[in-house]
């Protein structure tokens, strides 16, 4: 006899479990014991076998998915950028900003100067509004610190989010964001700085999961992201690379030669880079948000990374500068529009490959074993969630199998 905590029936599940498509179950059963899914299948298993439940609950043919994930966003920062706003209508552009002192390091200063309350206070509604959209999972980067006590305050706040909306938060250190004013013109010393101070010391603290870089002409070398991954590598922290998203930087090649979990951007990666990609399983996160908002004309590689069986995530980028948006479900219509992503591609993107971007293979699909983290949608057809816009908040968000209803009374 299966003693479960939790059960819902009469439901039409995506669980992702199979390598193509959204692997429809309807009239799907799913269980749940301890946080964790305890057994799925269809309502005629059930009926096959022995169990009880604390509680059923019938889904009346609502579209269960796992909870989705945003893997890749930049949603702890103080201030905002939209004086930049005005001066790339003007024609200026993201680079011609950030040379002159703005861009990253505008929100530098800001960040830098907010107590650790008020960089919370300000964050926490960008968590809250993708928490809106079903997202369970969110991965947050530092990089508006740049010193070691701002980067670690960053984290904390990231950590502290999580914490506060019951949800799961990953974090990553960026201290190789930009290189601080304190450095102008002293880049290496800076990268020294990264490496035999902040970077061992952010370990240490168990505040990061992870270490990304900007790999960019306009911020690290492609030896100077190689040294600080020589280090993450040592200290045993998984990577993801800023890559190749203004200019062909070797990004995705760094990230196949240091088994990064995921090369972001792209839209300017070579076809060395993807083969390289490839034969590492590194996974490809695209970022139409940033894409959008600045106009860039290269779209990544979509059908090579297809056709080298490259796994492909989507995320927001939530960022000041160049993706201020807390959409997921926003980024799934846009990576479809934008770069011809499927529906099915764009749902995958904030799943499964999302949870692989990330490492965390028991989230993103809904499996025996997987924690059970869902959303619950009103809709006929999945791809609902995808082809139209600002429609659809789920009905319920579950995590570790208890309902964290961010859209009831509110
Ligand atoms: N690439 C981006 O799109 C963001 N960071 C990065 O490395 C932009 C961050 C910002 O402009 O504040
Ligand atoms: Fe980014």
């Amino acid at each position: 006899m299966l003693n479960w905590d939790r059960l819902w029936r009469n439901a039409n599940l995506a669980t992702f479990g199979a390598e193509v498509g959204i692997g429809h179950i309807a009239d799907g059963a799913l269980a749940v014991v301890d946080g964790r899914i305890a057994w799925i299948g269809s309502d005629a298993e059930l009926a096959a076998m022995r169990w009880s439940a604390a509680e059923v609950v019938d889904a009346r043919h609502l579209w269960i998915t796992p909870g989705l994930i945003d893997c890749h966003t930049h949603l702890v920062y103080a201030g905002h950028r939209s004086n930049e706003f005005g001066l790339r209508q003007n024609g200026a552009s993201y680079e011609e900003i950030a040379r002159s002192g703005g861009g990253i390091l505008s929100t530098v200063r800001a960040t830098r100067a907010a107590s650790e309350d008020a960089l919370f206070d300000a964050s926490l509604p960008r968590a809250t509004a993708l928490l809106r959209e079903g997202v369970t999972t969110i991965e947050i980067k530092s990089g508006y610190g740049l010193d070691l006590e701002s980067e670690l305050k960053m984290l904390r706040v990231a950590r502290q989010i999580g914490q506060a909306l019951g949800i799961h938060v990953i974090t990553t250190f960026l201290g190789a964001h930009t290189i601080p004013p304190e450095y102008k013109d002293r880049s290496e010393a800076y990268v020294d700085l990264i490496c035999e101070h902040m970077l061992p010391r952010v370990a240490e603290s168990k505040l990061a999961d992870g270490v990304d870089a900007f790999c960019e002409r306009i911020a690290f070398s492609p030896a100077q992201t190689r040294r600080i991954f020589r280090l993450a590598q040592q200290l045993g922290l998984p990577l993801h690379l800023h890559a190749d998203q203004l200019s062909d930087a070797e990004g995705g090649l760094i990230a196949a030669e240091f088994n990064a979990l995921s090369a972001d951007h792209l839209e300017h990666a070579s076809a060395a880079s993807l083969e390289r990609m490839a034969q590492r399983g590194i996974v490809a996160t695209l970022l139409p948000g940033a894409f959008y908002y600045l106009r860039e004309k290269n779209t990544p590689p979509v059908s090579a990374l297809r056709s080298q069986g490259i796994a492909i995530a989507l995320a927001t980028d939530c960022n000041p500068g160049t993706s201020p948006m807390a959409s997921l479900l926003l980024a799934m219509n846009m990576g479809c529009v934008l770069f011809g992503l499927s529906p099915e591609e764009a749902l995958r993107g904030v799943t499964k490959n999302a949870a692989r971007a990330l490492g965390i293979q028991d989230r993103g699909l809904l499996r025996a074993g997987a924690h059970a983290d869902l959303a619950m949608w009103d809709v006929t057809q999945l791809e609902q969630l995808v082809t139209q816009i600002a429609m659809h908040r789920p009905v319920d968000v579950v995590v570790h199998g208890r309902s964290v209803s961010p859209n009831s009374n509110h």
